[in-house]
């Protein structure tokens, strides 16, 4: 089992392929039975880290010769992170029995009024057994409620709901039995909660959520995106003392334990396909991009990342499908929305999410600012609007007067637009170099990133459906090179290494005094 092979693996067994996976993000299996003998055997990867317009996400990729004759590989990235690349998760060999449970899927039922649940158990398994056994036990281990079969539908009363920061996780254990014996057994924890984005409200169990929090990524010193669980733990314990509540796992399906942890501590999760960079040339600068969106582009026309995007959708919908904190599955991160044949692009992939998903969440792409209100050619699809805006930042640069005014305007037209679907940010921010100081707000300043999240805060309070706010990064992180870039992206409001900017002080003061349901009225 491989928690991700980062981008495409091809696996040994003794020398001789036993399977391939590409995309790098997902868990596989290969099954090795038929290779493995009695002693020491020998497991072999190679990876590739090249990505190109067919896989996600999506590279810029060139071959070219030196002077010898040798093909250089090169590979652009498409986005704003580092092309890390290997073995980032945890490879673990998982031996069942012949007869074995393949997958369990959890869909809890729950009437709010009356505290009863019906909760529905699928269970597929393989091989020779004549029955399924589910219980579900409470937190202090009892059963309270069990049934026999492949569908399950169990009733549970004065059910503890799993709530934003006060997470309680039921398990359910399931069983497979050959003449009275249990010949497999698997346990999997899962919440009880509701989920639904209507009237302007993103509910939780049939409350109005508000979404304080951040835009993420697995980053750090050393490890790169290779698993840190001291780092997951660190950023998880320093987002409750900010007073958030929630992140995004931009841009790509974060590790299965962070997801864990995540169930387990109550932090509420949009959970996003590695679907980046799905536009015509990523070049950090907003800017100078905006002033071609009017133009003809065949970008979808030409994009070959159909299969792949399918693909992670399942694959990330398999994976994630009994969280309780995924509360939102995002299909992209600033696809190219504003171009003709982003529609019909789409629409397969939302169909596809809302067909596999047991629990039917909400779903959404996050939007680019090229893609204003009324402009978007996809809004159509989503449950709720996911915005990231960089007023006072890549636009209106170092004049939050105007960015303050003019990403009301914005903000207004999309409420007046789609009055029944909620909004959020799903990023803002500013780079901001830790130590910088400046008396006359200067862009790059600890004052001047403290002043643009005031600016924003005052901005969202005014906004009835506005529903929630993750900013743009919860921490630095390594980029691809270029000339926007120092070290990096600097729009943390923790370093790299965890350490706040003032903003963070700030900001902490203030989400903790925003309480997470029914802040808006
Ligand atoms: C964005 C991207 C994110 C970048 C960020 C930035 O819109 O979604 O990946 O890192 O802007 O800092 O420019």
């Amino acid at each position: 089992h491989f928690g991700s092979a980062t981008h495409e693996a091809w696996v040994y067994v003794n020398g001789e392929l036993a399977g391939h996976h590409k995309g790098g993000f997902t868990p596989f299996e290969v099954p090795v039975n038929e290779l493995v003998h009695a002693g020491t055997n020998r497991v072999t990867v190679k990876l590739s880290n090249l990505l190109d317009q067919t896989t996600l996400p999506v590279g810029n990729y060139t071959e070219t010769k030196d002077e010898d004759g040798n093909v250089i590989y090169h590979v652009d990235e498409n986005f704003d992170f580092f092309n890390y690349a290997g073995l980032h998760r945890n490879v673990s060999l998982v031996a069942t029995p012949t007869t074995y449970i393949d997958n369990i899927s959890i869909n809890p039922d729950v009437d709010l009024s009356t505290q009863h649940a019906d909760v529905n158990v699928l269970v597929t398994a393989s091989g020779d057994f004549d029955e399924i056994h589910v219980e579900i036990r409470d937190e202090d281990d009892q059963i309270v409620g069990e049934s026999n079969g492949e569908r399950n539908v169990i009733s549970l009363d004065q059910v503890h709901l799993w709530q934003p920061l006060a997470a309680y996780l039921y398990s359910a254990k399931v069983s497979l039995l050959k003449m009275g014996h249990v010949v497999d057994v698997y346990t999997e924890p899962f919440g009880i909660r509701t989920v639904a984005a209507q009237e302007g409200k993103f509910l939780i169990n049939g409350e109005p959520f508000y979404f304080k929090g951040f835009g993420k990524h697995e980053d750090t010193y050393v490890n790169g995106k290779g698993i840190n669980e001291a780092y997951n733990v660190l950023d998880i314990n320093l987002l409750k003392k900010m007073g958030a509540n929630s992140f995004r796992t931009s841009h790509y399906p974060y590790s299965e334990e962070m997801m864990r942890l995540c169930d387990r501590e109550g932090i509420v999760v949009i959970d996003e396909t590695p679907a980046v960079g799905l536009m015509p040339a990523f070049n950090f600068d907003i800017s100078s991009a905006m002033a071609g969106t009017k133009q003809k582009n065949p970008f979808w026309y030409d994009i070959a990342t159909q299969d792949a995007h399918k693909q992670v959708i399942r694959e990330m919908i398999d994976r994630d499908k009994n969280h309780a904190c995924v509360v939102v599955w995002s299909i992209a991160n600033e696809p190219a929305t504003y171009l003709d044949g982003s529609y019909e692009y789409f629409a397969p992939m939302f169909e596809l999410a809302r067909e596999l998903d047991p629990q039917k969440r909400p779903c959404t792409f996050v939007n680019i600012m090229l893609s204003t209100a009324g402009n978007d050619k996809c809004t159509d699809l989503v449950d709720i609007l996911a915005l990231n805006r960089y007023y006072g930042w890549y636009v209106n640069t170092g004049d939050l007067k105007t960015a303050a005014k003019d990403q009301e305007a914005e903000l207004r037209t999309w409420q007046d637009l789609y009055p029944d679907k909620p909004i959020m940010f799903t990023e803002f921010g500013a780079d901001t170099i830790a130590g910088m100081h400046s008396a006359y707000n200067e862009p790059f300043s600890e004052e001047y990133q403290v002043n643009y999240y005031k600016m924003n805060a005052a901005v969202f309070d005014k906004i009835n459906n506005f529903v929630g706010e993750q900013l743009w990064n919860f921490a630095d992180f390594q980029t691809k090179f270029g000339i926007q870039r120092i070290q990096g992206n600097k729009k943390g409001i923790f370093t790299r290494s965890r350490e706040p900017k003032a903003a963070a002080i700030w900001l902490s003061q203030r989400w903790n005094n925003i309480p997470n349901f029914n802040y808006k009225k």
